[in-house]
């Protein structure tokens, strides 16, 4: 095979692997999409000139797509410069910028990478946490699926809740990863066992479930810490990313459950599940203006293959393809 037909090769491979996460993207947006660009749409057919009113509704609009109040006040700012510097006054043009805008917003950061922290001397370490019902214990599946080549291995340090340690096992067969669980009532001393049991099996990646049990933030903290004790102690340097779950569809308290967490441990990325079932996909926008934690990855779906590593480009393509 020649060069060119080599390159050729690489290219539509890419193409492909890429047109499968643009279309995950693309269907787990619609929801957004469709209320929020679609209002987008009309309100630039209400107004086809820039004015105060126009101003007005694009604002309650933005908020209502949950971008979070303090993002849209200083979007708006900017926006508004914006029109005044560069004379727009059509609001289809406008579209455009307010894109652009959005996407500025974004990466405008440095807190940026989705990469996941590996282990080069052994195991690495995953700990899940977030409030309960968020989607921490189906998100391993979906992490675990995607490292299917590796050797995985899901500790069940969510004790807690009845049938969780059910749950997780059945996560572990389907997707053909270890399983390390036991009754107890001591998630550190479950932790403590499976992470022994990881290195005797040379696990790579191990994946730390834990209980999402709403509870005051002194209890919550105490416990994280005792965890992370027992994870430091056994894989020093461990956990190496500390995933903190958050539901999509919870807006702006999903937003306080990322403030919270920040400030009781140290979360190294967010994921964010369920924007399939939810319109407020704006949500990634706020986290990244009032939280300051990377999203790495987002749920789009129920199923283990429903998980993408977060890029804001396809997001962006996601959210307003119907007007790009
Ligand atoms: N539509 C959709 N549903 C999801 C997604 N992620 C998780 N779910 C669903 O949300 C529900 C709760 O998921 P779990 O993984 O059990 O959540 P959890 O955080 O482990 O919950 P607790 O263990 O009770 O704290 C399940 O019905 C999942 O199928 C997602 O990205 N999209
Ligand atoms: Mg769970």
């Amino acid at each position: 095979m020649g060069l060119f037909d080599k390159l050729k090769n690489i290219v539509v491979k890419t193409k492909e692997e890429n047109k499968e996460s643009i279309e995950s993207y693309d269907k787990g947006l619609q929801k957004t999409r469709d209320e929020f660009v679609s209002k987008l749409s009309l309100l630039g057919i209400k107004y086809t000139k820039v004015s105060d009113d126009y101003f007005e509704e694009l604002e309650d609009l933005l908020i209502s797509a949950d971008i979070g109040v303090n993002t849209v006040f200083k979007f708006m700012d900017k926006l508004r410069d914006r029109v005044k510097k560069e004379n727009i006054v059509d609001t289809k043009y406008l579209m455009e910028v307010i894109v652009d805008e959005l996407f500025i917003i974004y990466v405008n950061n440095e807190s940026l990478s989705t990469k996941v922290h590996k282990n080069e001397n052994g195991p690495t370490i995953i700990l899940m946490v977030g409030v309960n019902g968020v989607g921490k214990t189906t998100t391993i599946a979906k992490l675990a699926h995607k490292y299917k080549n590796k050797k995985v291995l899901m500790i069940a340090g969510d004790t807690f809740r009845a049938g969780a340690v059910e749950q997780l096992k059945i996560w572990a067969e389907k997707t053909g990863s270890l399983f390390y669980g036991k009754d107890s009532v001591d998630p550190a001393g479950v932790i403590y066992d499976g992470l022994e049991f990881a290195k005797q099996e040379n696990a790579e990646i191990v994946f730390i479930d834990t209980a999402g049990r709403l509870q005051n933030k002194v209890n919550l903290m105490k416990e994280l810490e005792k965890i992370n004790k027992v994870i430091e102690r056994i894989i020093p340097g461990a956990p190496h990313e500390t995933l903190l779950v958050v539901d999509a569809s919870t807006g702006q308290n999903g937003i306080m459950q990322a403030k919270a967490f920040k400030e009781i441990t140290n979360i190294t990325g967010i994921v964010l599940t369920k924007l399939d079932g939810t319109a407020k996909g704006g949500i990634v926008l706020a986290i990244k203006e009032e939280v300051d934690l990377p999203v790495k990855f987002i749920g789009l779906g129920e199923k283990m293959e429903d998980l993408q590593t977060f890029d804001i480009e396809e997001y962006i393509y996601g959210l307003f393809k119907d007007m790009i």
